[in-house]
C-alpha cells in the first residue's frame, strides 16, 4: 500500500516511522510518503490561508497550495507505479472512522491524506478531485482537533495493522473489540499476566483452574459487564439471537431485558451499581 501526506506540519507525521507502522514501512508493505503543502507555495511569505468568504472568525486553507501539492502528488505516484488513489480528508464533519471502515481502506492500493489546519480546506478543492478520484471526508470522533494530523496518524494505524503479514498473527484481530461479527460487538474484558500476586492483589480464580469452558464463559461474562458500563449503545443495538441463554441470564443480573422487539434495553426497575 501506498501513504500520501500533504501538510504544513511535516514534523507532526514522524510517529509514522516507530512502532507498527514503521515495522510496516520496513518491512516493505507500506510506502509513506510525506510532502510539505509549503513547498507548492510561490509568494515571500509561502501563504497557504486567506479570509473566510461571507465573513467570520478563522482563516481557510486556499485552492492554490492543495491544487499543485495534490496533482505533484499524484503525478509522483502514478510515475511510481502506484494505481486507484483515493483521497482521504480528516474534517470534523466526516462521516465516522469505523473498524469498518479501516478495513475498507486496508484493502485499497493508494490512500492520500490532506489533514488541514485552521477552518479547513476551500471547498472547490475536494470538489475537483471529487472528478477524478474517490474522495472521503472522515472524522475520527465527536471532539474538535486544532487540525488534521492527528487523524491521519490514528487512521493510519487501524489500516496498517490490518495489512497481511503486519501483524503477524491473523487471529489477533479476529476477537478485537469492534472487529465486524466477532465477539457479538462487545468490547473486551480485562486481562492479566504474571506476578501472580501485586500488591496483594490476585488473579480471579477461573483463569488458573485450566477448565477453558469456565474460563470463556467468564470472559464473556466480563465482556458483557463492560459493555454494559462503558457501551450500552452496543448491547441496544446488537442482534438478540447474537445472546446465548448464559449471556441472558448475565444481562439480567445486569439489569437489562429483552424488550417487545426482543432487543436489550436497561429494566427500569434495575438498581444502579
Ligand atoms: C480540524 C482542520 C477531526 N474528529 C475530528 N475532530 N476534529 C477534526 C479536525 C480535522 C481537520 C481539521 N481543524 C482544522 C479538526 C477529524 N478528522
Amino acid at each position: 500500500m501506498r501513504i500520501d501526506v500533504v501538510t504544513i506540519f511535516p514534523e507532526y507525521l514522524e510517529p509514522l516511522n516507530v512502532s507498527l507502522v514503521g515495522k510496516a514501512r520496513a518491512a516493505g508493505r507500506l510506502d509513506v510518503r510525506v510532502r510539505d503543502l509549503r513547498q507548492s507555495t510561490y509568494d515571500r511569505h509561502n501563504t497557504v490561508d486567506d479570509t473566510p468568504y461571507g465573513g467570520g472568525p478563522g482563516m481557510v486553507m486556499m485552492t492554490g497550495p492543495w491544487g499543485e501539492a495534490l496533482d505533484q502528488t499524484l503525478a509522483d505516484g502514478y510515475e511510481a507505479g502506484a494505481h486507484h488513489p483515493v483521497l482521504v480528508v480528516p474534517t470534523p464533519s466526516g462521516r465516522p472512522f469505523t473498524q469498518a471502515l479501516a478495513v475498507d481502506l486496508a484493502e485499497r492500493p493508494w490512500l492520500v491524506f490532506t489533514p488541514a489546519r485552521y477552518e479547513g480546506i476551500d471547498s472547490r478543492v475536494t470538489a475537483e478531485y471529487a472528478t477524478r478520484l474517490p474522495v472521503l471526508e472522515v472524522s475520527i470522533g465527536d471532539y474538535v482537533l486544532a487540525g488534521g494530523e492527528a487523524a491521519v496518524l490514528v487512521i493510519t494505524e487501524a489500516v496498517a495493522r490490518l495489512l497481511p503479514g503486519v501483524l503477524g498473527n491473523a487471529q489477533s484481530h479476529a476477537d478485537d473489540s469492534f472487529a465486524p461479527g466477532a465477539m457479538a460487538d462487545l468490547l473486551e474484558g480485562p486481562v492479566y499476566t504474571k506476578p501472580p500476586t501485586w500488591r496483594g492483589r490476585g488473579i480471579p480464580d477461573v483463569l488458573l483452574s485450566g477448565h477453558h469452558g469456565r474460563i470463556a464463559r467468564w470472559r464473556r461474562d466480563e465482556a458483557l459487564r463492560r459493555t454494559v458500563a462503558n457501551r450500552p449503545d452496543l448491547i441496544e443495538r446488537a442482534d438478540p439471537a447474537a445472546f446465548g441463554k448464559k449471556d441472558r441470564e448475565m444481562l439480567s443480573i445486569l439489569g437489562w431485558q429483552p424488550g417487545p422487539d426482543g432487543r436489550f434495553g436497561p429494566n427500569p426497575d434495575a438498581v444502579e451499581e
